[in-house]
């Protein structure tokens, strides 16, 4: 009989269609020959690694699930296959994918008008336009709703006020997807590099999610024309609506930081001699890397569900939740569990564990804290609000 493949456990690659096949090889390749070689340095070097989004475009994963516009037009299921990938690679790089993607082309496209599409899509599908999410604020954000940026009315413009804080690609952003609270609720608003009176500034000394740009937005009577305001999107599940389509990535994401982690150490432990024989010979390590493998292929079966149900249009953002905090939590503590099973050289640039390990400590707060998802499971299942 074959033996099986620890990162394939079930053997998920059989249920695939070719092109679900096709676009994850693609997308691996791209990670191994391109992004790998530059990811641990950039990470040391608190960069994030600007010269792959011309190789990313052209493989045409920026907007991938969108139609027409000069995007892939392809399933959630090749999406959450693009973001294992990348994430195998780094976090950072399937961030800047996440955001690009879920958090500015989906909703320019589903809530923007045509005006807007034609200016913005083409372009960032290309990789020529960079957007970022300008969501949470310095002073709680998990709680979205308590925004204080606003924008008012004046003549033909809105002019915005406030700032926005942890705004992943902020810095490096051609357009800024602002949430601002006005008279008539939540609204987006797209801002310009350059508008007088918007400043964004990198947040630095991070220990985590070196290779990519967090930072600080800031909109000082920003003026921008009534036509920069998202036509369809009304109130907060705007803005959340996007939280659901970028959180269905990430849930597939931590696959691939899992999975990099895994094979990595059980080359290690099979190799590591330590009192005369191999460490993976050991009950102990056996058992810790059976229930990787086990967490893996749950995560694996959890999330591919996830994309065949939203692509029949079913899926549900409560589910999406339960996918977003079983995954990265798994995630974490296999990285976690990989950086001690290869001892002091754990610690090192050489291995990804900690490189992962320390990444996973953004992934499982954005986009939802795990205690923020526990509580929308709580609140889905009892019927009472516990925010
Ligand atoms: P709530 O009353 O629950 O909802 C208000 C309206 O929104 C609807 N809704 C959703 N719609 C789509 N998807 C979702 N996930 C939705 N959740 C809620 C809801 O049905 C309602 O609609 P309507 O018609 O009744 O008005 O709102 P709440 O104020 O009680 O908040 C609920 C809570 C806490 C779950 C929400 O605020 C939340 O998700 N908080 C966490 C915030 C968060 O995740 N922020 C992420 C910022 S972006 C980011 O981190 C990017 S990192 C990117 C990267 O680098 O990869
Ligand atoms: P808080 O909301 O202050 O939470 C602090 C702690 O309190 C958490 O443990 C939380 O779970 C807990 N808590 C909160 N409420 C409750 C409750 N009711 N019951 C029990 N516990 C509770 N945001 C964007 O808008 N755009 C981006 O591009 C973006 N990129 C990011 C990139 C990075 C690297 C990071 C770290 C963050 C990014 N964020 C972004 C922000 C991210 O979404 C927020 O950090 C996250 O939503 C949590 O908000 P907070 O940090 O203010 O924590």
């Amino acid at each position: 009989m074959e033996s099986l493949n620890a990162t394939d456990f079930f053997d998920v690659q059989s249920s695939l269609t070719e092109e679900e096949r096709m676009v994850q090889q693609t997308v691996a390749r791209f990670v191994d020959e391109k992004a790998l070689p530059l990811i641990p340095r950039a990470f040391e070097e608190h960069r994030f690694p600007l010269e792959l989004v011309p190789e990313l475009a052209a493989l045409g994963v920026l907007g991938c699930t969108l139609q027409g516009y000069d995007c892939a037009g392809i399933n959630n299921i090749c999406y959450g296959l693009i973001c294992q990938e990348l994430e195998r690679g780094d976090s950072g790089l399937r961030s800047f994918v996440s955001v690009q993607s879920s958090l500015v082309m989906w909703p320019i496209y589903t809530y923007g008008s045509d005006e807007q599409k034609q200016r913005w899509l083409p372009l960032m599908a290309k990789g020529q336009a960079i957007g970022c999410f300008g969501l949470t604020e310095s002073h709680g954000g998990s709680d979205p709703g308590a925004m204080n940026t606003h924008a008012k009315k004046q003549g033909g413009d809105w002019v915005i006020n406030g700032s926005k804080m942890w705004i992943t690609n902020g810095t490096l952003a051609d357009v800024a997807l602002v949430w601002a609270r006005t008279e008539d609720g939540v609204r987006g608003f797209l801002i310009e590099k350059g508008a007088p009176g918007f400043e964004a500034r990198d947040i630095k000394h991070k220990f985590s999610l070196r290779a990519s740009v967090t930072s600080e937005l800031y909109f000082d009577n920003v003026r921008v024309p009534a036509q920069n305001m998202l036509p369809k999107a009304k109130g907060l599940k705007g803005p959340l609506g996007c939280l659901t389509q970028a959180r269905y990535g990430i849930s597939w994401g931590a696959i691939g930081a899992a999975s990099a982690c895994l094979n990595e150490v059980l080359e290690f432990a099979k190799t590591r001699i330590v009192f005369e024989r191999p460490i993976a010979q050991t009950q102990t390590v056996q058992r810790r890397l059976a229930t990787m493998v086990r967490r893996i292929t749950t995560a694996q079966l959890l999330s591919l569900h996830l994309g065949r149900l939203k692509d029949e249009g079913r899926m549900h953002p409560a589910q999406v939740s339960l996918a977003k905090w079983n995954n990265v939590r798994m995630a974490l503590d296999i990285a976690r569990d990989a950086r001690d099973l290869l001892g002091g050289g754990g610690i090192t640039i050489e291995y990804c564990p900690i490189r992962h390990m320390l990444n996973l400590e953004s992934v499982i707060t954005y986009e939802g804290t795990e205690t923020v998802h526990e509580l929308v499971i709580g609140r889905e299942v009892t019927g009472l609000n516990a925010f």
